[in-house]
């Protein structure tokens, strides 16, 4: 495959961008080369500035679980088009959108759209501040919940893929009130309890990991979060922004039978517009302005072309089988990708959750824990991701990151998925 007008548009993009990308994970810093530059989908499929087609397995990093310009979504944004594109001010159709996800996440009982996932999570952290009145926040290594300033500490995705888990301008006082956790360690959330349990405001947890690839909670890991909390009157925050929608209609909590005190979403209920949300019990909720003294806003919170898409987001994947569906193509492209490996002697396993998967170059039988995660050959992955996308596959472009299926993914994409797999396990065996 040649790249040169990627390379071109890269080249330039240089001059006037940060890096030539609008966020750090694009940049390929995570495998070598230069990021791609992309003009079109087309359901599972990607085309670049070149006009090479790819099967896409990153789905602007979860949004697209219907693939790309699903007629649904493109259909209901015409629609709002025709009527207009933004007012400041409330509509029936974030009504809507607000009651459908309270319906289907019975620990929302209450719901604020915001714009990103980084304002949900942010809005979500000074929002159990306020109601309990304390300062500590409990997170997990490996775990990313957006650029914000206090969550940016051992944080997972971009900021992994970098090698620099923490961020310069994040003053230390910040990261003093944040306390970082083993994933999948319940021991080490009980010392952390027992020492400042009463002055923890929240944890907050991806309920399943994936943004340190896809690591699944272990059995009690949840259970443990949930107990500490109700225990110290904690705030309990599931970040759901990547696993919410994608991994099941009611989101990991539904999956694992927990129940946070708060839910931060994003991502799928957009449709591929900027979304976030935040919500939860209502004695909770009933503390964020106007009703309540803990301050947020947002321009476009609520944007009804936003709105429009998620609204016929949900309606398509609340229709019956679609996350059976979604889960049985993912589980026959990993039991596909596993059987390549092992004919190269590639040592390769994966994780699964619905249409969220994870990849890793490592002799363990499962990965669960970040150590592990980092113990991963990360020469292996660099090798299997140029050759997946020098043969039309395009996976997320560092070894940190969770893979989408989309209902849009058929057997033509997984075969062709499979037979670069084989390529690429035998370019992986030969270094
Ligand atoms: P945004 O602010 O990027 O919309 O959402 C932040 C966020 C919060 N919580 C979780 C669990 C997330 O996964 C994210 C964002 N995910 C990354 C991908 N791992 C976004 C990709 C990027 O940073 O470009």
């Amino acid at each position: 495959m040649q790249h040169d007008r990627s390379q071109h548009l890269h080249g330039q993009a240089l001059n006037y961008i940060p890096g030539g990308v609008n966020s750090p994970v694009r940049a390929f810093k995570g495998v070598g080369g230069n990021p791609l530059f992309f003009k079109g989908g087309d359901g599972a499929w990607l085309i670049d500035a070149d006009d090479n087609r790819y099967v896409d397995y990153v789905g602007a990093w979860g949004p697209l679980i219907l693939g790309h310009r699903h007629e649904r979504i493109i259909a209901a944004l015409e629609q709002q088009l025709s009527r207009g594109l933004a007012y400041g001010a409330s509509t029936e159709a974030e009504l809507a959108m607000a009651r459908t996800v309270c319906q289907l996440i019975p620990a929302i009982d209450q719901l604020r759209l915001v714009t990103s996932g980084t304002e949900a999570t942010m809005s979500a952290i000074r929002l159990a501040r306020g109601f309990t009145g304390r300062d500590l926040v409990v997170k997990f290594e490996g775990c990313y919940h957006g650029h914000v300033d206090g969550l940016l500490v051992k944080a997972g995705s971009g900021a992994l893929t970098l090698g620099e888990p923490d961020s310069l301008g994040v003053p230390q006082a910040y990261t003093a009130l944040t306390h970082v956790l083993p994933y999948n360690d319940p021991q080490a959330v009980a010392d952390c309890f027992a020492q400042h349990g009463a002055d923890i405001a929240c944890v907050i947890v991806e309920p399943v990991a994936g943004n340190m690839n896809c690591v699944l909670p272990e059995p009690g890991f949840l259970e443990a979060l949930r107990e500490r909390c109700s225990h110290h009157g904690s705030v309990l925050i599931f970040d759901e922004v990547m696993s919410g929608f994608r991994v099941a209609l009611g989101g990991a909590q539904s999956v694992y039978g927990v129940t946070p005190d708060l839910t931060t979403l994003g991502k799928v209920i957009g449709g591929g517009l900027p979304v976030g949300a935040f919500g939860g019990r209502r004695d909770i909720m009933n503390c964020i302005a106007p009703q309540g003294a803990v301050y947020q806003a947002g321009t476009l919170s609520g944007s009804p072309l936003a709105v429009a898409a998620g609204l016929a987001m949900l309606e398509e994947v609340g229709k019956a089988g679609f996350y059976d569906d979604l889960a049985q193509k993912t589980s026959q492209l990993l039991a596909g990708l596993k059987e390549r490996a092992q004919a190269h002697g590639v040592p390769f396993t994966t994780n699964q959750c619905g249409g969220m998967f994870g990849c890793f170059f490592s002799e363990e039988e499962t990965v669960s824990r970040f150590p592990q995660v980092m113990a991963c050959d990360s020469g292996a992955f660099k090798r299997y991701f140029h050759v997946m996308l020098d043969n039309g596959v395009y996976l997320a472009p560092s070894a940190f990151e969770a893979g989408f299926v989309s209902s849009a993914h058929g057997v033509t994409e997984i075969q062709h998925t499979l037979d670069a797999a084989d390529k690429a396990f035998a370019a992986v065996a030969k270094n």
